[in-house]
C-alpha cells in the first residue's frame, strides 16, 4: 500500500509538468540528425521544437554543459525542407520537369526559394530579388506564355500574372521551356513559378519565432539543411550537415502527457491503492513508458 501511495504522489508532479508547453529531454549520445529524430520519435514525442523565448530558456535551464562532447551544440527539430519545390499553378503543382542549371539548386546562403530561368536552364534565388518573369495563360483553348518585362518580386510576380493571366508560368516538359525560352530575349533572367517552402519544425508546428545565431542560417558548405541549438550561445540556432553526430534534445508535448497519463486522476481516486483496480493501472502506467523518471517524474525508484 506503501508503493501505491507514493505513486500517486508521483503522479501529482507529473500532472505539475502537463502544464508546460514542451518538456525538453536532452540526449547525450552522439547521433546525426536523422537518427536523432527517430529516437526522439520513438522515445519521446519529436526532436525539440523551440517556439518562443519560454521555450529558449527552458532549453538553456535543461542543458547539463558538462556532458557535451561535440562544442556545445544539441540537434534540434528545426530543417530546411529543400525537396518541396513546388508550381504556382495548383494544377501542376506536382509536375516533375526540371531543367537545373549545372550546380542548381544550390541553396547559396540559406536563402533561395524561388526560380528564374536563363536562356534556358534553372537557377533558385532570393524571392526578393527583382527580375522579369512569364505568366502562363490557360484562358484559351491552349496554354500561352506572356513575357512581362517588368522587374518584380516573385510574390508581386505571381500576384501581377494571377491579376492579368492565370499564373507564374509552370513548366512541365522541355518543349515549354523551349516555348519559354523563344519568347524571353537572350541573357534575360525571368521568374517562373517554381519555388519551395524553407524551414519547418519535424512536429509541424508553425516557423513564426525565430533565433538565429548572426550570420546564419548560411549554408556554409552547400548542404546545411538540419538545425543545432549552440549552448555556447544562449541555444541561439545554427544550420549544419546532418550527418554530422551530435548531442540532441527531444521534447515530451502536452499530448503525451494526456495520452500516458490519463490514469493519474483515476488512482486519486482510488479509494483503495491496493486494490487490483490501482495496481492494473500501475503496472499500465509502466509499460507504457519506462523511462518516465525522466520526463520529469518520480517513479522509477518505486517498483
Ligand atoms: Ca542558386
Ligand atoms: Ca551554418
Amino acid at each position: 500500500m506503501e508503493k501505491a501511495l507514493f505513486i500517486i504522489a508521483a503522479s501529482g508532479l507529473c500532472a505539475v509538468a502537463s502544464d508546460v508547453k514542451h518538456y525538453y529531454q536532452f540526449v547525450y549520445e552522439l547521433k546525426n540528425w536523422t537518427e536523432a529524430l527517430s529516437y526522439c520519435r520513438d522515445k519521446y514525442t519529436d526532436l525539440a521544437t523551440v517556439e518562443d523565448f519560454e521555450d529558449v530558456q527552458m532549453l538553456n535551464s535543461t542543458v547539463d554543459l558538462s556532458k557535451m562532447t561535440t562544442g556545445n551544440r544539441a540537434w534540434i527539430g528545426l530543417y530546411d525542407d529543400v525537396n518541396s519545390w513546388r508550381w504556382s499553378m495548383s494544377e501542376n503543382s506536382e509536375a516533375e520537369f526540371r531543367n537545373w542549371s549545372p550546380g542548381q539548386p544550390d541553396n547559396l546562403g540559406s536563402a533561395e526559394d524561388c526560380v528564374w530561368m536563363l536562356d534556358g536552364p534553372w537557377f533558385d534565388s532570393p524571392c526578393a530579388n527583382l527580375y522579369r518573369f512569364v505568366c502562363s495563360d490557360n484562358r484559351g483553348s491552349t496554354r500561352t506564355f506572356v513575357y512581362i518585362n517588368n522587374p518584380m518580386t516573385w510574390a508581386n510576380a505571381q500576384s501581377y500574372c494571377r491579376v492579368h493571366y492565370t499564373d507564374l508560368a509552370s513548366v512541365r516538359n522541355m518543349t515549354e521551356n523551349q516555348k519559354i525560352d523563344n519568347l524571353v530575349p537572350g541573357g534575360v533572367r525571368v521568374w517562373i513559378g517554381l519555388f519551395r517552402e524553407s524551414w519547418k519544425w519535424t512536429d509541424g508546428s508553425n516557423y513564426s519565432f525565430t533565433y538565429w545565431k548572426t550570420k546564419e542560417p548560411n549554408n556554409m558548405n552547400g548542404t546545411e539543411t538540419c538545425v543545432a541549438a549552440n549552448f555556447e550561445e544562449n541555444a541561439k540556432w545554427e544550420n549544419w550537415t546532418c550527418d554530422r553526430k551530435k548531442e540532441f534534445v527531444c521534447y515530451v508535448g502536452k499530448h503525451y502527457y494526456l495520452k500516458h497519463w490519463s490514469f493519474s486522476q483515476s488512482l486519486v481516486l482510488a479509494s483503495d491503492p491496493a486494490s487490483l483496480y490501482s495496481r492494473l493501472l500501475l503496472v499500465t502506467i509502466y509499460k507504457l513508458h519506462p523511462d518516465v523518471n525522466r520526463a520529469g517524474c518520480t517513479i522509477s525508484n518505486v517498483i
